[in-house]
Order: C-alpha cells, then sequence, then structure tokens
C-alpha cells in the first residue's frame, strides 16, 4: 500500500510502510520539501510530529550508508561540543526507524531527519545581517569540528572540489558534446577554459593548510535562521561532509550570498557581488573562527571565493553540454543560465579584488 500526497500530484509513491516505521499512519501529510538539486526531500507531518525524510539520489551517493555514517559521526562529535557550551546551534540529528534502522527503501535509499522547528531556510540573502548570521553559523559548525580527525570520515564523493577534476569534466563534455549544445556555449566555455591557471594557483595554496572537515556544500539554503529573530539555528544538509580545505565552504557562502538575484536567475545583468554583504560574510565567518583559523587559511578565503564562482559553474555548465544528467532542471537552459550567473559573479569578483581582498588580510 501506498501513501499519496494531494498537494503534489507528480509526487512518487512513499511505500506505507516507511511511514510505519516511523510511527505515522498512513493519514500524515507527505509533500516535497526545500529547493535541493540532488536529492528529494519530504516533510512528513501529522498533528503530533514532524519528519524530514529524504530519498538519497544514489547515482551520486552510491553508499548512503557511508553518508548516514559520516552524519552520525559528527552528530556525536557536536553533541559533546554542546554538552560543553562549546556549540551554540542546533544538530541536525539523523532519526533512526522503530527497528534501529536508518536507511530504507529497496535501494536502501530513504533516511530520516529530525525536524528542526523554528527555523527556515532562504534563497536569496536579502541584508548583511542576514550574511552575517549564515557566515556565523557555518563558521561555528566548522569550529565545533576543529578537533574532529577529518581523515575519519568517508570520502562520499571523490574529487568533489577537485577544480583540475573539473577542467577535466569539461573537456570530456566537450569532446563528446552528447547534447548537440557546444554551438550554444562556445563562448562561455572558452572563458572558463582561459581560468585553468586557477587549478596550479589552488594545488599551490592548499599544500601548506590544514585539512579540516568541510561542510562542502555551505549554500545559502542549507542554514536554518530562527522564525523570530533571524538568528543563525542550524548548519544543515551534511551530505557532502568531508576532509577539505575552509577556502571551499567560505566560497559557497560568497556564490550563493552576494548575488541579489537567484544561483538561476533570468536576470543576468543584475546578478553581481554586493560588497556589502561580501564584508559580513567576511566578518561572521572569521568571528565564528576566532582563535582557531590560521593566517594563511584567512588570506585563502579569496581564491576559495573565486574557485567556487568558477567551480560550480563549470560544472553546472558540464552538465548543459552532457544534457542534464547531475543537476536537477525545470526549464530549457537552466544549467547554461545557472552556469552564466556563476561565471559573472567570478568576474566581477576579479573586478573588485582590491576592495574585497583586503577583507580577509
Ligand atoms: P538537499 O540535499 O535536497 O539540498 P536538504 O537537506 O538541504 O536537501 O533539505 C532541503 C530543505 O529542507 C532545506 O533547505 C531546509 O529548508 C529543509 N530542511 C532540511 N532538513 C531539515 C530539518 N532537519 N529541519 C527543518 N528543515 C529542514
Ligand atoms: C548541489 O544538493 P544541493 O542542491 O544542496 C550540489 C552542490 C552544488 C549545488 C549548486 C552533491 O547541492 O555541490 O554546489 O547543488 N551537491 C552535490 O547549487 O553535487
Ligand atoms: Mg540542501
Amino acid at each position: 500500500m501506498s501513501v499519496e500526497s494531494a498537494a503534489v500530484a507528480a509526487m512518487p509513491l512513499l511505500p506505507a510502510d516507511v511511514l510505519a516505521a516511523y510511527q505515522f499512519t498512513p493519514e500524515a501529510t507527505v509533500r516535497l520539501f526545500g529547493n535541493g538539486h540532488i536529492n528529494r526531500t519530504y516533510l512528513i507531518e501529522n498533528s503530533i510530529q514532524k519528519l524530514i525524510l529524504q530519498q538519497i539520489n544514489t547515482q551520486i551517493f552510491p553508499a548512503p550508508q557511508q553518508l548516514v555514517d559520516n552524519a552520525l559521526r559528527i552528530e556525536q562529535h557536536l553533541t559533546v561540543k554542546q554538552q560543553q557550551g562549546l556549540y551554540p546551534l542546533q544538530i541536525l540529528r539523523q532519526q533512526a526507524r522503530q527497528d534501529g534502522h536508518y536507511l530504507s527503501g529497496e535501494q536502501a535509499d530513504l533516511r530520516a531527519l529530525a525536524f528542526i522547528d523554528g527555523g527556515r531556510s532562504i534563497e536569496v540573502v536579502e541584508t548583511p545581517a542576514q550574511a552575517f548570521a549564515a557566515a556565523l553559523t557555518f563558521g561555528q559548525f566548522a569550529a565545533a569540528l576543529a578537533d574532529f580527525p577529518a581523515d575519519e570520515l568517508h570520502t562520499v564523493i571523490a574529487d568533489f572540489h577537485n577544480l583540475g577534476f573539473r577542467f577535466c569534466q569539461l573537456d570530456d563534455a566537450i569532446a563528446a558534446n552528447k547534447a548537440g549544445r557546444l554551438v550554444d556555449c562556445q563562448e562561455l566555455v572558452n572563458y572558463c577554459q582561459s581560468q585553468r591557471a586557477l587549478v596550479t594557483e589552488l594545488e599551490q595554496l592548499c599544500a601548506d593548510l590544514p585539512r579540516r572537515v568541510c561542510h562542502n556544500d555551505t549554500k545559502i539554503n542549507n542554514m536554518l535562521y530562527s522564525d523570530a529573530e533571524g538568528r543563525g539555528i542550524a548548519a544543515i544538509d551534511l551530505d557532502t561532509c568531508m576532509p577539505g580545505y575552509w577556502l571551499f565552504d567560505f566560497g559557497d557562502m560568497v556564490r550563493t550570498c552576494c548575488s541579489p538575484e537567484p544561483e538561476d536567475s533570468l536576470n543576468p545583468a543584475a546578478v553581481r557581488i554586493r560588497p556589502e554583504i561580501f564584508t559580513a560574510l567576511a566578518q561572521g565567518y572569521l568571528q565564528g573562527l576566532a582563535g582557531i583559523i590560521t593566517a594563511a587559511e584567512r588570506q585563502s578565503l579569496w581564491l576559495g571565493a573565486k574557485v567556487m564562482c568558477l567551480m560550480i559553474g563549470i560544472r553546472f555548465l558540464t552538465d548543459h553540454l552532457n544534457g542534464d544528467c547531475y543537476f536537477a532542471v525545470h526549464r530549457p537552459n537552466h544549467n547554461l543560465q545557472r552556469a552564466e550567473n556563476q561565471l559573472r559573479l567570478y568576474l566581477d569578483l576579479l573586478a573588485q579584488q582590491d576592495q574585497l581582498q583586503p577583507l580577509l588580510k
């Protein structure tokens, strides 16, 4: 037997036994939730409880158990920190089924998360205060994990933030031109290719940086603000937490907070880096990591901002060339529009380098 939400007609059916496993009766409402590009997220709700249920995209995360294992280790570590008064945020908790298992479904790709009440995510930052709160949240998250043995986390996706690898994927997509779209985006492709020197610059810089637990997906909708005061209350979406460098996390915040337009804006002329938002991000992140971040890491954050705009731009462009196999798309040329916007942010960072880079020194 299956349960279908009246709200979302096209939604695939959830097996009723999955709901029962979390003590929901079939009358519970189920609806799609959030704007993620990879997994399918549901909110299940009745009059007494709410639960986030996620169908993990196993094309992209082939070993969901590793993802759950990482999340549980992080949860345990943050719980100790919280008990010691060293973690002021709420903790994202995996929710076990009644039988004690964390995964279910035919492909063991369904897992649940305790719903964090009183929070909301946003897609576009409106004020410097919001940017400060987001960066403080991810900074506090990173600070609490600074003494976690990063290399004990499973690498759930290999080469995730390996810029050289992302360029190679672009090369392959250009060579195959599978969807016949190269002709539409040759100029953008050429521009990306012209920025390849960043690969060596990044590799050289990282050679001298400590490897850290990286969230690796610090986009603005992966943290929650309190409904009431707009404080940051939780860092969520821990699926890509892996060893890495904090510059990636700072860069992903810059990429997703600094523009007044959403990632997939249809008004590319308005996509730009707002300097006051960049400033607030720098202040919030450095405050969250005060006393922990090294001088070299602080200086590396500028390169992180550039690298993340370029790298995610390349990933969207690659997916456009491949025929949209990776990121969910909702209209023609969706990935191309996303890619163009990322490259605009990259160019605007270069244009404002003299004003912005010193904020990180
Ligand atoms: P995806 O991997 O698809 O990006 P997320 O884990 O980011 O999925 O969840 C999608 C959205 O669902 C988030 O942006 C947030 O609004 C909401 N959300 C996710 N987990 C929780 C939670 N535990 N409590 C409250 N809201 C959540
Ligand atoms: C994906 O799942 P979501 O939407 O939080 C992607 C990130 C990209 C982001 C771009 C596993 O994140 O790396 O930065 O889209 N996640 C994965 O918006 O590839
Ligand atoms: Mg997300």
